[in-house]
């Protein structure tokens, strides 16, 4: 007889604001939908590729399971990255990094400036995600160009600050011009998250 394993059920967690916090900057529409229904969808993916691959070890028979895996990692990748997105604005945002983050940003891209630029282009070519992250493997911070969810990623890496350009993102509020939005997500981006993660991925892998 195979024990059935243990399966993690992942869940969406309300917004850390309400769904019209951060206007003018970005819609209680675009909120509401980007949370509760695209967001929302990642998850019930996850949660169901999980349960794909546990019934195909259970019953030995594993030609679903290669999808089932690959769906794993673009909703779990969806999901996460979503997290981080919401924890990374709040209607106090649209400040600089302050204190050990500011400090290893002026390090390892020059300025703050330097950094933002980069950030900036990131964000204008991707075809998913603009990410600041912490490289384990050369112990430094770097942007990461994302397409869809997990296409791109730069493995060791934990993310800092993640900014979501896929359209459902924008395109109701801005259309085509999605460098509007990016300058709109520096007025309300909140560092106090990032900063936090920072510390945290220093502790684990420096
Ligand atoms: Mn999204």
């Amino acid at each position: 007889m195979i024990r059935r394993l243990h399966i993690m059920s992942y869940e969406l967690d309300p917004l850390p604001y309400e769904y019209d916090a951060l206007e003018p900057h970005i819609s209680e529409q675009v909120l509401t939908w980007h949370h509760d229904t695209h967001h929302q969808g990642y998850v019930n993916g996850w949660n169901a590729a999980e349960e794909t691959l546990a019934d195909n070890r259970e019953a030995g028979e594993f030609g679903s399971s290669a999808g089932a895996l690959r769906n794993v990692t673009h909703n779990g990748s969806g999901h996460i990255l979503h997290d981080l997105f919401w924890q990374n604005m709040s209607p106090e945002g649209g400040d600089e990094p302050e204190g050990a983050l500011a400090e290893r940003i002026a390090e390892d891209f020059g300025s703050y400036e330097a950094w933002k630029g980069e950030f900036e282009a990131a964000a204008g070519a991707a075809g998913g995600w603009a990410l600041l992250v912490y490289d384990s493997f050369s112990n430094q911070l770097r942007n990461v160009v994302v397409d869809k969810h997990d296409q791109g990623a730069l493995w060791g890496s934990h993310p800092i600050l993640a900014l979501d350009v896929w359209e459902h993102s924008y395109y109701h509020d801005y259309g085509p011009a999605r460098g509007d939005f990016v300058s709109a997500f520096f007025e309300v981006v909140d560092w106090e998250e990032p900063s936090a993660r920072y510390d945290q991925a220093v502790e684990l892998f420096e």
